[in-house]
């Protein structure tokens, strides 16, 4: 079968600090050795994923770009795409060819996912430390990315969390989606996460995966600068300020 030229554009999304950047960074050290990569971050003012990334050396510096998105992250990875597209196109152009290309949205809440005019596939990561009630509350990304990172796994001991209930939790919540319990410091781990990824690159490249859109957000509110505020939606396709 014909290999598709394009890249296996793959969103890593999550709340603040549960550890994306590091998880981009075990991806690209687990597979640079058989794939092309390429790498796009979202910070809101600065570059600093980017950097952090350069910095670990998992990747020649230049296959790493930032976007800033100056903007709630979930603006840029959902509601216009458009600088994180022209990014992932000009790295695909430049670095032709590449087998996959990451992208980490910016640290948003449960809510946010990425718009499948974007991504191919999506994890959503939650971490120990954030509470082991997390995976039961649910939202379109623990519910229905394609895979759920419950990440940080080594500090459960500290937190007191029971990670097998969690993944549990977890798996009740996704209806049987892929979940993995993931620490950089568990090697076993790291190997079932690099095998969904690989997975998921011959589902892309057999053209038998489907880009789903795990959900809209909730309505939510927002403030207006004299303390009112109004709620809004984004179960609508056309682009809107924010
Ligand atoms: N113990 C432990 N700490 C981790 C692990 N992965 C990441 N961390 C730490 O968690 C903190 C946040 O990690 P990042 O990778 O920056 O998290 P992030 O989700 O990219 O953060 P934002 O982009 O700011 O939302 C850092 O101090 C990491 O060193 C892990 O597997 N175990
Ligand atoms: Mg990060």
């Amino acid at each position: 079968m014909p290999e598709p030229a394009r890249s296996l554009r793959l969103g890593i999304a999550g709340p603040v600090g549960v550890g994306k950047s590091s998880l981009v960074a075990t991806i690209c050290r687990a597979l640079a050795g058989e794939l092309q990569i390429g790498v796009i971050t979202n910070d809101i003012y600065t570059d600093e994923d980017a950097r952090f990334l350069r910095s670990a050396g998992v990747l020649a510096p230049e296959r790493i770009r930032a976007v800033e998105t100056g903007a709630c992250p979930h603006t840029a990875i959902r509601d216009d795409v458009t600088a994180n597209l022209l990014a992932v196109e000009d790295l695909e152009r430049d670095f032709d060819p590449l087998d996959l290309v990451l992208i980490e949205s910016g640290g948003d809440n449960l809510t946010a996912t990425f718009s499948p005019a974007l991504i191919d596939a999506q994890l959503f990561v939650l971490d120990v430390a954030g509470g082991g009630d997390v995976a039961r509350k649910g939202g379109p990304g623990i519910g229905r990315a394609d895979l759920l990172v419950v990440n940080k796994t080594d500090l459960a001991p500290y937190v007191g969390v029971d990670v097998e209930q969690m993944v549990a939790d977890a798996l009740a919540a996704r209806e049987g989606r892929a979940v993995v319990a993931l620490s950089r410091t568990d090697e076993a781990s790291i190997a079932q996460l690099k095998s969904w990824v690989l997975g998921m690159l011959e589902a892309h490249r057999a053209g038998t995966h489907t880009p789903q859109d795990p959900g809209p957000m909730a309505p939510h509110f927002h403030a207006d600068e004299d303390g009112a505020g109004y709620i809004h939606t984004h179960d609508h396709d056309h682009e809107h300020t924010h």
